[in-house]
């Protein structure tokens, strides 16, 4: 790395990383041994035209070599992207903690967080209808602290002994592993439908927040209630949320099926383009806070419970830090691959509730970890490696990488003068909560509300929010062959609200519930998408389509201003290379058309110029382009002639997000300000797009 200011931005992890970073394409080939090779292209045979010879040790270490480069994936969120960057406490919350992290806010702790879908393959296209994994692994003074979330607040159980068989049942089904990458399917829906617990997660899966636009654009939530402790040893209750910068947004359910085939890394490159961009994705850390003698004052709710959240009416959430990824992995599988995150990782001053989910995931993780990475020493690969130093008896194993000195290799020793010691302070101590009870298998009573949360989300839905969640619970369960598993979900839905449960039969084929159920009527005003706006519209992807013929100065004012706002405008036309422009200029295209498509950009614009239009109106895959961006609620614009493409397109004279300038030349700048709102604002939900043909 370059000079001594770029040197201090990097932080402690990547500066340990520099001691394993290699670089082949450097000196001469050699194998394994570092011995250079002479020729890598032609085995040793015995003659010219014949067998190979088992002493070619080039050509077996090559084969061997190969034959092993996969390691088992994930049992669960098998695909994932990763990336670098740091945490920073904004104030000391020494109050509530001892953890360095969380008190000092000089510090920059690195971090290497991990984003995941959960049920396709490690091969699995980046947007299924999924919960999203939110893993952050913040490289402390103190030792590792793994937050290991989802983007979602609750989980489909209570009780990490279900695990494996919400697992089995929303993986694809054992005996022709169908389907890739989706929960639209019978096995997953009939656990469901006997699973009370999982109604309030589900209703969640099939809200938007399961297809996120990007993983920039998603909240995170460690999901379990954890316990603070402070220097005096006093525990406090919280609840982590990440929260996103660039807002909460979604895509909708056609385009991210569409999106699975015309990209299926839609996710990753989009991550990996942002950091490479320098548009560094943030999240503010924020935190809700029970005090233990608040810890039953919620009605409904058991803090120990993983399918509840805490309403941020009662308790708010006080942003306390921020998350800044700022550099792209070298190497996918080296870190995004064996990065090892578990939830026993803890630091001093971060501990655990008896959330029976938690519980089992402090074994869980570790275990995993002993398959996929190929035994004990995994902590020891560069991506998992502690900053803080490691010093224990801990000794050999497949794959050891340091060699211990001394003797001494048991406590207490006299030989190795006791070390290392047991320090006196500083030390991660469990907190001494009292406990006491009969041993016994029983869901605790304060578990039993299994519907009243789902209500809640529903009833705190926009309009639009409420029919893409029918249409998701339509599409979902008619994808499921057996009838009485729909009936079921139905029944099940009717508990949650009587007009949802009806909606949602009407599309599958079932009868409606008779019986009207009572719907609490309660509302939160935090869990619409609607109250996560973010801010600006950088790094939103604008396609303006073009054709000989253009208004090369509405072109250029229109990149000009969306540039400027740090979004990224791109300039597609039916071949690659260049179109002339309608004053003979010559304007370059950034890709063809035709290797794209409307669902891989936020926001399309038709620049004028007479002769562009009418290229642009007889080309069906422009036409089809505009129709699908305009019924997927995304903004477009058009100027001078370009009018007449969006007709053509069976656009609409006006609506919302639709946005047009008459006149030829650089657009006014209230035209400019109508895209830059419209984009900002996301998508149009409030348009009538049935009718569109896309
Ligand atoms: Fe889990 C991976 C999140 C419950 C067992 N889980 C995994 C990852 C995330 C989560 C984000 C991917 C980490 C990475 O990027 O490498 N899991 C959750 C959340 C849960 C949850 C938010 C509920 C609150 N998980 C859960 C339970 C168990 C597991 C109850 C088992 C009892 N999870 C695993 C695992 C995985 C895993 C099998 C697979 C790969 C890995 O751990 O490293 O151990």
């Amino acid at each position: 790395m370059g000079s001594a200011a770029q040197d201090r931005d990097r932080t402690a992890k990547d500066r340990q990383l520099d001691e394993v970073r290699v670089d082949p394409l450097q000196g001469a080939l050699t194998t394994d041994q570092g011995v250079p090779v002479d020729d890598t292209d032609n085995s040793l045979t015995a003659g010219e035209r014949g067998p190979s010879l088992l002493q070619d040790f080039h050509l077996r270490e090559k084969i061997t070599r190969f034959d092993h480069e996969r390691i088992p994936e994930r049992v669960v969120h098998a695909r994932g992207s990763g990336a670098h960057g740091y945490f920073q406490v904004h104030e000391s919350l020494e109050h509530l903690t001892s953890a360095n992290f969380l008190c000092d806010p000089t510090l920059r702790t690195p971090v290497f967080v991990r984003f995941s879908t959960v049920q396709g393959g490690r091969g699995s296209n980046d947007t299924p209808r999924d919960v999203r994994g939110f893993a952050v692994k913040l490289y402390t003074q103190e030792g590792n602290f793994d937050l290991v979330g989802n983007n979602m607040p609750v989980f489909f159980i209570q009780d990490g002994i279900k695990f494996p068989d919400v697992v089995h049942a929303v993986k694809p089904e054992i005996h022709n592993e169908i389907p890739t990458g989706a929960s639209a399917h019978d096995t997953f829906w009939d656990f469901v439908s006997l699973q009370p617990e999982t109604m309030h997660h589900v209703i969640w899966l099939m809200s938007d927040r399961a297809i996120p636009r990007s993983f920039r654009m998603m909240q995170g939530f460690g999901v379990h209630t954890f316990r603070l402790v402070n220097g005096a040893g006093e525990s406090t209750f919280v609840k982590f949320h990440w929260t996103p910068k660039l807002g909460t947004h979604s895509l909708v359910w056609d385009e991210a099926q569409k999106i699975g085939g015309k990209d299926p890394d839609f996710n990753r490159r989009d991550l990996w383009d942002a950091i490479e961009a320098g548009q560094y994705p943030e999240w503010e850390l924020g935190i809700q806070v029970i005090p233990p003698e608040q810890e039953f004052d919620f009605p409904g709710v058991d803090l120990l419970d993983a399918t509840k959240l805490v309403p941020e009416d009662l308790v708010p959430v006080t942003p306390v830090g921020r998350l800044v990824l700022d550099r792209n992995p070298d190497n996918f599988f080296a870190e995004t691959e064996q990065v090892a995150y578990c939830v026993n990782n803890l630091v001093p001053g971060i501990d655990v509730t008896d959330d029976p989910m938690m519980q089992a995931r402090m074994f869980s993780y570790l275990d995993t970890q002993l398959t996929r990475l190929g035994g004990p020493n995994f902590a020891q690969l560069p991506i998992n490696r502690p900053l803080a130093p490691v010093a224990n008896h801990q000794q050999d194993g497949f794959g050891q990488q340091s060699v211990r000195q001394g003797t001494a290799n048991y406590h207490p020793n006299s030989i190795g003068g006791g070390c290392p010691v047991v320090p006196g302070s500083g030390a991660f101590t469990h907190f001494p909560q009292h406990v006491e009870g009969p041993k016994l298998r029983k869901r605790p009573e304060s578990f039993a509300d299994h519907f009243g949360q789902a209500t809640l989300f529903w009833n705190s839905m926009s309009d639009w929010e409420k029919k893409h969640i029918v249409a998701a619970y339509r599409f979902e369960l008619g994808k499921v062959t057996r009838k009485e598993i729909r009936e079921r979900v139905v029944g099940l839905l009717n508990n949650v609200d009587h007009e949802l449960a009806g909606l949602v039969a009407q599309g599958v084929g079932v009868t409606p519930p008779a019986e009207a159920t009572v719907n609490h009527g309660a509302t939160s005003a935090f869990l619409s998408q609607t109250v996560l706006p973010g801010e600006g519209i950088a790094t939103r992807m604008v396609a303006v389509l073009v054709a000989d013929g253009v208004d090369a100065a509405a072109v250029e004012a229109v990149t000009e201003a969306l540039t400027a706002q740090g979004a990224v405008p791109e300039i597609l036309a039916a071949v690659d290379g260049t179109v002339t422009t309608a004053d003979g200029g010559s304007l370059p295209v950034t890709r063809s058309m035709t290797t794209m498509a409307s669902v891989l950009y936020d926001a399309v614009v038709v620049p004028g110029g007479a002769a562009s239009a009418e290229a642009l109106v007889a080309d069906g895959f422009a036409r089809h382009f505009i129709a699908e961006a305009y019924k997927h609620a995304k903004p477009v614009a058009a100027t001078g002639a370009g009018r007449s493409v969006l007709d053509a397109a069976g656009l609409p004279e006006a609506a919302p997000g639709l946005v047009a300038h008459d006149g030829d030349g650089a657009p006014p700048q209230d035209f400019v300000t109508g895209l830059v709102d419209a984009i900002a604002a996301h998508r149009h939900h409030d348009r009538d797009v049935d009718a569109i043909a896309a």
